[in-house]
């Protein structure tokens, strides 16, 4: 076993998953927004290390994705966020892509960039205590999309990060999400998707790249949002169990879905069944941005000073998602 991979199961044990907090300053503006609250860098770490020293991070959240704003801040007791995150018992990652930019060729898709002077970056991040990485590729679903060239320039992308950030001892997190929007159909979703998963791993092989060493973060298999023939939560779960053991290498040790834009509920129903439907040997967990902090941050946005009352709505998200990454979660104990 190798130390990469002792790393990745030990994010995934238990039934852990991953807090995805590495909303770009963009993104957070606009979550910020949405609740009526200022982006200052003052509030976004405030929200953040509410988060963070809540009580279920421990047995719940095995790893926290940053930003580099983040990574560079200190909690309110002077200590750097990664010593924080570690002291609790969890793991500090980050995301280290610099954004999904046009792509020359085929200008409605995107190309992730931040190849360039990763090698540095990386050895920078890794200073400052990081242990796993993060890189996004995005993928649209239409007729002609996504297109060989998004599917094979994205795979080549992910592949040349996840190398560099071998190198650099660290576990990276690939991240190639297929898109909700739209109206295409479950089955476009299971197709397109198989695709681009299968073009990551070949290039992921080809950059030799150590899949033991791996975390795959896909999107489930879903209808697209404006789609009139939504499937059921079964249906997306035996769609995606087969979606995955048809198209990942066995030696990847887990699997941690984002949630895409799906409720906190649906995320973790679906995450559940998921789980009762894994006859594969991959951990089949979370890595959640939306689903793990959309009620916690509405909840903080009403009293800012609320922090008990805040963490509590995440410590009981966050219970609920490693319940679902066990099989274990039911509306009962989601209610109660
Ligand atoms: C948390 O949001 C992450 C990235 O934000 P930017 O677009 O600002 O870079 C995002 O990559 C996230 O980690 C994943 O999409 C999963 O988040 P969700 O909300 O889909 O679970």
């Amino acid at each position: 076993m190798t130390e990469l991979n002792k790393l990745a199961l030990k994010i995934l044990e238990n039934g852990k998953g991953i807090l995805a907090a590495d909303e770009s300053t963009g993104t957070m503006t606009k979550r910020l927004q949405s609740v009526k609250i200022v982006s200052t860098a003052e509030n976004r770490i405030l929200f953040r290390e509410t988060l963070f020293s809540s009580k279920e991070m421990k047995e719940c959240i095995g790893g926290v994705i940053l930003y580099d704003e983040t990574i560079k801040q200190n909690a309110s007791n002077g200590k750097n966020i990664s010593k924080f995150i570690s002291d609790i018992g969890s793991i500090a990652g980050i995301k280290v892509d610099t954004g999904a930019k046009q792509l020359a060729g085929s200008p409605d898709e995107k190309i992730t960039e931040g190849l360039d002077g990763l090698r540095e970056r990386l050895k920078e991040y890794s200073k400052l205590g990081a242990k796993f990485t993060k890189w996004r590729g995005v993928y649209n679903i239409s007729d002609k999309y996504p297109s060989k060239l998004s599917i094979d320039t994205n795979a080549h992308a992910l592949a040349r990060y996840a190398a560099l950030v071998q190198e650099c001892n660290m576990v990276p997190i690939v991240e190639p999400e297929v898109l909700m929007d739209g109206d295409h159909s479950a089955d476009d979703c299971f197709e397109k998707t198989s695709a681009v998963i299968k073009k990551c791993f070949e290039e992921l092989i080809l950059h030799k790249v150590d899949l033991s060493g791996v975390i795959l973060k896909p999107n489930m298999i879903l209808a697209g949002n404006d789609s009139k023939n939504q499937i059921t939560n079964e249906e997306t779960a035996k769609l995606t169990v087969k979606c995955l053991k048809e198209s990942v290498p066995n030696e990847v040790p887990g699997i941690a879905f984002l949630s895409g834009g799906q409720t906190e509920l649906q995320a973790t129903e679906n995450l559940n069944l998921i789980n009762k439907f894994n006859d594969t040997n991959f951990i089949m967990s979370y890595s959640y941005g939306r689903a793990l902090q959309q009620s916690a941050l509405k909840h903080w946005a009403k009293d800012v000073k609320d922090i008990q009352g805040t963490q509590k709505v995440f410590d009981h998200r966050a219970r609920m998602c490693t319940l679902a990454a066990q099989g274990k979660w039911s509306k009962e104990l989601e209610n109660n």
